[in-house]
């Protein structure tokens, strides 16, 4: 089996290329050009699996049809996993058009490509939460209206509904994946989960002071990456075509995570936080739980990863990280990064 996966840098992208090269497929990887190296997620991987010619990645670009076109049509994978993104919801409100081009442009000149190469190939369509817009306190699932209340989450709604209608226009096997928040080590800095486990390690460490977040109020239903791109796979192996919601069904706020990630190391949150107005969003999702009982009955789906396991995991990864950086800061090697205004 051969799969193309967008978005191979990222957080999933690490974890799906990890799991499908288990299992033996040849995986190929669209990554951007980039002035510094953007592979440090899926160095481990190119090491072990590139010499074999099992793992493969290929400039291009989502912005740019006709070279994703020529990809599709060289490597002629069975399953295309399009999780390339800006994903930053905040980041979306400074940089709207570029977010939501991603996700228009990305998704549609891939559908159409499979539509003109091969309606053979299978497709997977990076769906989100918050597409649901999170107004009010219910469990939300396949059926639920959207609601979107960012560029970024008005984006994954074009992409999702573009997906559904080259389905049913073309007979292509294209799914959406509506995936809750899922977090692990490899989250990018600036997600709040990882932003406060990194702060975590590093005051522990004795190398940060303090920690600048938003809104504690938001609820998340937040899971563990490693279980959910497993969840992707299964989409596409199942006998048809359809959307799938993939959440733990627990929500808690960011308070009680930066709560929880404190005490692991002895620590009360409250004398290291301040809320700073500038991660304020103009508009906050406010309440995120989701309802994957149709993914656990039908596709056999199983969560692994407790709240509390994820959240050691995160810091416990965090604190190692931190000790490397204390010795490297000692000898005047590294700045230190959460000094940095962007993460701060
Ligand atoms: P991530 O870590 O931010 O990774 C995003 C990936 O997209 C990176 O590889 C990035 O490349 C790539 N990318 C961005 N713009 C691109 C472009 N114009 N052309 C090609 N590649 C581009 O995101 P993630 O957490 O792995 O999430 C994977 C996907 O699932 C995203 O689509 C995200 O929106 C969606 N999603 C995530 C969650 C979650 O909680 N993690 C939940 C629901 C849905 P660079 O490395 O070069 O920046
Ligand atoms: O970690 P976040 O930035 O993730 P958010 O906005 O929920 O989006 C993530 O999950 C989505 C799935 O629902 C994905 F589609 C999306 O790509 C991304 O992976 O923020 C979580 C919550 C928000 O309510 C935010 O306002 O944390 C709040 N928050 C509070 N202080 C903060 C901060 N978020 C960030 N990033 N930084 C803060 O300082």
């Amino acid at each position: 089996m051969k799969a193309l996966i967008t978005g191979v840098t990222g957080q999933d992208g690490y974890y799906l290329s990890k799991l499908l090269l288990e299992k033996g497929y040849e995986v190929h990887g669209l990554i951007r050009r980039s002035s510094t190296f953007n592979t440090s997620r899926i160095d481990s991987l190119i090491s072990q699996y590139g010499e074999k010619n099992k793992f493969k990645l290929h400039y291009s670009d989502l912005l740019d049809p006709a070279s994703i076109y020529a990809l599709i049509e060289k490597i002629h994978p069975d399953e295309i996993y399009n999780l390339g993104a800006q994903s930053h919801v905040a980041v979306s409100f400074k940089n709207p058009l570029f977010s939501v081009q991603t996700s228009v442009t990305g998704s549609l000149a891939i559908l159409d490509s499979i539509k003109n190469i091969d309606r053979n190939i299978k497709y997977y369509q990076a769906s989100s939460s918050e597409m649901y817009g999170g107004a009010s306190k219910t469990l939300l699932n396949e059926n639920t209206v959207f609601e979107p209340k960012s560029p970024y989450a008005v984006g994954k709604v074009f992409a999702h509904e573009i997906t559904k209608v080259y389905r049913e226009s073309y007979d292509i096997f294209a799914v959406n994946g509506i995936l809750f928040n899922h977090e692990s080590p490899l989250r990018g800095e600036t997600f709040v989960t990882r932003k406060i486990t990194r702060a975590v390690g590093r005051i522990h460490n004795g190398i940060q002071k303090k920690l600048s977040l938003g809104n504690l109020d938001a609820f998340r239903d937040w899971g563990f990456a490693g279980d959910y791109v497993k969840g992707m796979h299964l989409m596409l192996q199942y006998k048809d075509p359809e959307d799938w919601v993939l959440a733990t069904g627990e929500t808690h706020t960011v308070k009680e995570f930066a709560e929880k990630a404190f005490s692991i190391v002895g620590l009360n949150f409250e004398d290291y936080i301040e809320i700073d107005e500038k991660f304020q969003r103009p508009n906050e999702v406010h309440h995120l739980l989701g309802d994957s009982s149709k993914a656990k009955s039908a596709l056999g789906w199983k969560l692994e990863t407790s709240f509390e396991e994820l959240v050691r995991m995160m810091v416990n990864s965090d604190i190692e990280l931190a000790n490397k950086e204390k010795i490297l800061i000692k000898e005047g090697l590294l700045e230190p990064t959460w000094s940095n205004p962007l993460i701060k």
